[in-house]
């Protein structure tokens, strides 16, 4: 059996810097290697560049590397999507299918792709959205991950590719700011509020949307990478809840540490946007197949958000 070695695109995102780490604790900082399309050094280690849209680049790497895992991280989220339609559906769709070809030639054992609750629009119950719901999203990056989803399925019916795949709720993470996506501010916000500084949110406050701590979100996809090929019946993607709320719900529970942290609500396009997604995910399949359960609640997620960005930040220590 070959030793793993794994191959990250988009590692110095939001979820990639947080994964990278689990990764390297997995598998050994010789197992692991991470790329981007800006190269740098930072306190985990080197990030190489890499173009995923570039075939030739990519099969490359996993060539020399001898690579047994892809992490397919690599996109540009909700928001940003809106504003650069076409180079979202390049960079988040021509990259997966190279990396779909390069798995298929090189026999790369298994392949993560990320998708999102954007797959979900208009026309699917809001509450306790099924896995099998109808999927017409409103946004590109939408678009590029339902797409995305229906590739990885026909890559492992037509030629066996393990794909698996996630589709995440907004992800609340305190290692790095997240870039682009409509869920952002459930992290800016934290980021607000141990400065003392007043916080525009861009969503009204009743705008219920699905998230998931960090910690929730990296065991998920080790959970899910780790779990026995036959236990995987889900090769489009699977739904997995963490929890839900509101701006409202999250300014509540920042209070308790802060109370008089202030707010302005200001809803612009990205309101659309959230409108169309669902309030809530039913996450039976992830439950039964892979035994998923999510372990952070609302109260949890403040409470290590305002000690972890205290620290970063070297403020004291709040009580
Ligand atoms: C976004 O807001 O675009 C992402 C997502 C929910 O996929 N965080």
């Amino acid at each position: 059996m070959r030793a793993e070695k794994v191959l990250i695109t988009g590692s110095g995102g939001q979820l990639g810097t947080a994964l990278r780490k689990a990764l390297i604790n997995l598998y050994g900082r010789e197992a692991v290697i991470a790329t981007d399309l800006v190269p740098r050094t930072d306190e985990i280690g080197h990030i190489q560049l890499l173009d995923a849209t570039n075939e030739s680049k990519l099969g490359k790497m996993v060539g020399e590397h001898a690579i047994t895992q892809i992490y397919h991280l690599a996109a540009i989220l909700s928001a940003n999507g809106e504003t650069y339609p076409i180079q979202t559906w390049d960079i988040n769709l021509k990259s997966w299918l190279n990396v779909l070809e390069v798995a298929r030639k090189y026999l790369v054992k298994k392949v993560f792709f990320p998708s999102s609750i954007a797959v979900f629009g208009e026309s699917a119950n809001k509450v306790e959205t099924a896995q099998t719901e109808y999927l017409d999203p409103l946004t590109v990056y939408g678009i590029s991950k339902s797409a995305g989803e229906q590739w990885g399925n026909y890559y492992f019916s037509k030629y066996g590719v393990d794909v698996r795949s996630l589709r995440y709720p907004g992800v609340i993470g305190h290692e790095s700011l997240p870039g682009g996506g409509t869920t952002d501010y459930a992290v800016e916000i934290y980021h607000r509020a141990i400065r003392n500084e007043r916080f525009t949110c861009y969503l009204c406050e009743d705008t219920a949307l699905p998230m998931i701590f960090m910690a929730d979100a990296v065991r998920a996809t080790l959970e899910l990478m780790t779990a026995p090929k036959e236990k995987i019946r889900t090769r489009t993607s699977y739904n997995i809840n963490g929890l839900s709320f509101s701006p409202k719900e999250i300014v509540a529970s920042i209070r308790k540490w802060y109370p008089d942290f202030q707010v302005d609500y200001q809803p612009d396009f990205r309101q659309q946007i959230a409108e169309n997604w669902p309030l809530s995910i039913n996450d039976n399949q992830a439950q039964k197949d892979w035994k998923w359960s999510p372990h952070y609640q609302l109260d949890d997620i403040s409470n290590e958000m305002i000690t972890e960005l205290l620290k970063k930040q070297k403020l004291p220590k709040k009580v």
